[in-house]
């Protein structure tokens, strides 16, 4: 197995020689691995290429490569490329090329990896993580992995814009780069990343770390365009998010009309209140008793047109959903298996409308009316998060704070 450390680099003539030289020093601790130094720098003005492309000359396991344009995005994605295609790496680390991270805990994040983690992740913020940065770069730290849990709804992820990672070649297969503005300027390729691989199914573990400030050369980080983009992505993860709620309505609100529509049609054979045909479909069902009796239900004319139209509602509900609505998640099972599920999930709503309705009426003597909106409100939500965690499971969002180990 072949690990391949790539280190981002910009301007890093007094750091980047001993940064290797720590890193194949922590080598020795992982005898299993085939351990590589990449180092994709974005054409450095000063001696970083020179150095490098000096030390590759004399060990063959380390690598210079010039990505030419300038980003930490750009340095990190096309070095891992690189790592996968020429290097062919199976292990893929990321750590700066300033000495703020210490390589070795190498080993540990890679043992995860082994263990079974896609993507392991250094956290200053967790217990045992430390954070030697001035208070301002501290403050944005922590500001924005409060945002991030807000905004993407990871609460057990504590740590979303250090750079020290490992994961899987697997891993960065299946990232889905287009989510990704791993192009821009600033160092928001650091939560997109972490976020289009939570999108992928990755299993993330993280491991405290202590980040040290850099004692030589220059930050060259952009801290206000950097907060704007991490604003940006928290509202585009929001927006993604409250897309399929929208469509889980529209959806809703469609089969509410077909329920209503082919009630009126099997039962009377109006469309509401207009007279559209000659006789109800179901004229031949009667509509009062004596009808035949099932137990303690009669199977008159009405029981039957609502539960044939019930169903039906349920159908489209499911073809609709489960072809666009939750097209995007992952799925599990058959679709017959979904579609009985998704049955029984639907007896719920009803039941929630009852007790609402019983509720607000006998308890707190106010009007069913009241009951019945609060009841289908809550129905609503209930149903939604069924559907998001019972039947199309694995919703890139909300079940992306489970797949963190701490
Ligand atoms: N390839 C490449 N690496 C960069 C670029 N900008 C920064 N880096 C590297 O990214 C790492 C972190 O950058 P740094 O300036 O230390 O940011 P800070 O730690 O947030 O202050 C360092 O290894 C930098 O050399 C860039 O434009 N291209
Ligand atoms: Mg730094």
């Amino acid at each position: 197995m072949r690990l391949v450390v790539n280190i981002p680099t910009y301007n890093e003539e007094d750091n980047i020689s001993e940064v290797i030289r720590n890193v194949l020093k922590s080598a020795k601790n992982m005898p299993s691995l085939d351990v590589h130094v990449l180092v994709s720098d974005s054409h450095s003005p000063d001696k970083t290429p020179d150095i490098v492309k000096d030390i590759s000359k004399t060990n063959p396991k380390v690598h210079y490569l010039d990505v030419k344009e300038r980003g930490l995005g750009i340095g990190i994605v096309k070095g891992h490329r690189y790592a996968v295609d020429k290097l062919r790496a199976d292990i893929l680390g990321q750590m700066d090329g300033d000495m703020s991270h210490d390589p070795s805990t190498l080993p540990e994040m890679v043992q995860l990896i082994e263990e079974g983690y896609d993507l392991v992740v250094g956290s200053r913020l967790m217990k045992g993580g430390k954070n030697l940065l001035g208070w301002h770069r501290r403050l944005f730290t922590r500001g924005s992995a409060f945002y991030c849990k807000l905004a993407w709804g990871t609460f057990s992820i504590s740590e979303y814009t250090n750079s020290y990672r490992v994961f899987t070649k697997k891993l960065f297969e299946n990232v889905d780069f287009k989510k990704i503005p791993w192009r821009s300027k600033t160092y928001i390729i650091q939560p997109s990343f972490l976020y289009a691989a939570l999108l992928a199914g990755a299993k993330v573990k993280e491991v405290p770390i202590i980040f040290i400030d850099r004692k030589k050369g220059y930050s060259k980080s952009k801290i206000i365009a950097y907060i704007i983009d991490v604003v940006i992505f928290g509202i585009k993860v929001r927006i993604e998010k409250s897309k399929t709620f929208l469509k889980f309505l529209s959806v809703g609100t469609l089969t509410y009309f077909v329920n209503a529509i082919l009630l009126g049609l099997l039962y009377r054979g109006n469309i509401y209140s207009v007279k559209v045909l000659p006789e109800a479909i179901l004229s031949f069902i009667p509509v009062n008793h004596p009808s035949t009796k099932l137990l303690f239900i009669y199977l008159d004319r009405l029981f039957v047109a609502s539960l044939i139209s019930i169903e039906a509602s349920i159908i489209i509900n499911f073809f609709f959903h489960d072809s666009w609505t939750f097209k995007h998640r992952n799925r599990e099972g058959s679709k017959l298996k979904r579609f009985l599920k998704f049955n029984l999930s639907s007896v719920g709503s009803p039941i929630i409308q009852l007790a609402s309705i019983l509720t607000f009426v006998q308890v707190l003597h106010t009007s069913e009316q009241i009951g019945l909106a609060f009841g289908v409100i809550i129905g609503l939500f209930v149903n939604y998060t069924v559907n998001l965690l019972w039947i199309w499971k694995e919703h890139p969002e909300k079940d992306l704070s489970q797949k963190v180990v701490k």
